[in-house]
């Protein structure tokens, strides 16, 4: 249920009202301050609230019943974009363009110093490496765990860009503490103790949508992270499973602007794991900024026919350098 206030609703008298709240029912009250007006969220059990005693207060403008049950995620809980700092100079959700890119695993640390570098004089602003990878196959490469994400702060170390790595067990959460963003797979997208813990950080978080998830359910997994109380939640689209097998995944590029419309939250998208084929990562991605994306995660690699895992849907630093130009040459003519 959202209530929304009167503009110029003084604060005590707010705090009274959302303290009633509180009291006479079985719910949490979700406040926020917008220029223009104030919205009380109400998360719980709010069968039992008397709508028609609400709306006759003299604070109160509207008050409806929320059908979603995803709250905290809700546009109408939360009206304005949510915008989430990074570090000092990278912020996401604030109508810029932030290009994750970097290869799908760390390998060494000739390896990722040498495409963090390259990224980032193409215009990438954060440095993606996967250190625990949840691969399909129990033969393929596993990831260089602890080690990578050292490797990882070597590189930020020697860039200054922010690293996103992927975590895969609650036990593990410790290790991640200095990593700047936490991507949550989309094989974790519904592990809910995982979910759960991370909502007890405040650490941004790349929720990646699960392979066959619909759009409520995917924002449920981030109203997991939310509900514990962790607002940094930035929503990946990698693509669906589909019939169709030409590519790895079928991007729903639709989701963008109707993840958009129903939530506040930041939309990342990732051409390279949606298509599985380098050369379909250019098209893809210019389709996700044209579509309101707020970020792009990409894989490169410095020798993709070698790459431990992905190499087929990795770009070379010489190919990522000429998107990243037409991206964000396209990001300024949208604006
Ligand atoms: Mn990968």
């Amino acid at each position: 249920m959202i209530i929304v206030l009167k503009p110029s609703t003084p604060p005590e008298q707010i705090q009274l009202f959302a303290d009633k709240l509180c009291n006479d029912y079985e719910v949490k009250v979700n406040r926020w301050d917008g220029v223009h007006s104030t919205v009380l969220g109400l998360i719980g059990d709010t069968h039992t609230v008397d709508i028609e005693y609400i709306d006759a207060q003299d604070i109160v403008e509207s008050v409806k019943r929320v059908q979603e049950p995803y709250k905290k995620a809700n546009r109408k809980f939360h009206p304005e974009n949510t915008v989430i700092k990074i570090s000092d100079n990278v912020s996401i959700g604030d109508g810029s363009l932030q290009i994750m890119a970097g290869p799908c695993s760390v390998e060494s640390e000739d390896q990722i110093v040498e495409i963090a570098k390259k990224v980032k004089n193409s215009g990438a602003t954060l440095l993606r490496g996967g250190a625990f990878k949840p691969r399909t196959s129990p033969y393929a490469f596993q990831g260089l765990k602890s080690e990578g994400l050292d490797l990882l702060k070597l590189a930020r170390k020697e860039t200054g860009l922010p690293i996103v790595s992927e975590i895969m067990r609650t036990e593990h959460i410790d290790m991640f503490e200095n990593v700047d963003v936490i991507q949550v797979g989309a094989r974790n997208m519904q592990n809910f103790d995982l979910l759960k813990e991370l909502g007890k950080t405040q650490k941004p978080i790349l929720l990646k949508r699960g392979l066959s998830a619909t759009i409520e359910e995917w924002l449920m997994s981030a109203e997991y992270i939310m509900a514990g109380g962790n607002d940094n939640v930035i929503l990946c689209e990698r693509g669906i499973r589909t019939y169709e097998n030409y590519t790895r995944n079928t991007l729903d590029i639709s989701a963008v602007p109707i993840v958009k419309k129903l939530s506040h939250l930041p939309v990342v998208v990732d051409p390279s794991h949606a298509s599985g084929k380098s050369w379909l990562v250019e098209p893809l991605a210019m389709a996700a900024v044209a579509a309101g994306a707020d970020g792009l995660i990409i894989e490169v690699h410095n020798d993709p026919p070698h790459a431990l895992s992905d190499g087929a849907q990795s770009l070379t630093p010489e190919q990522f350098d000429k998107i990243a130009e037409k991206l964000v040459a396209l990001k300024a003519c949208l604006k």
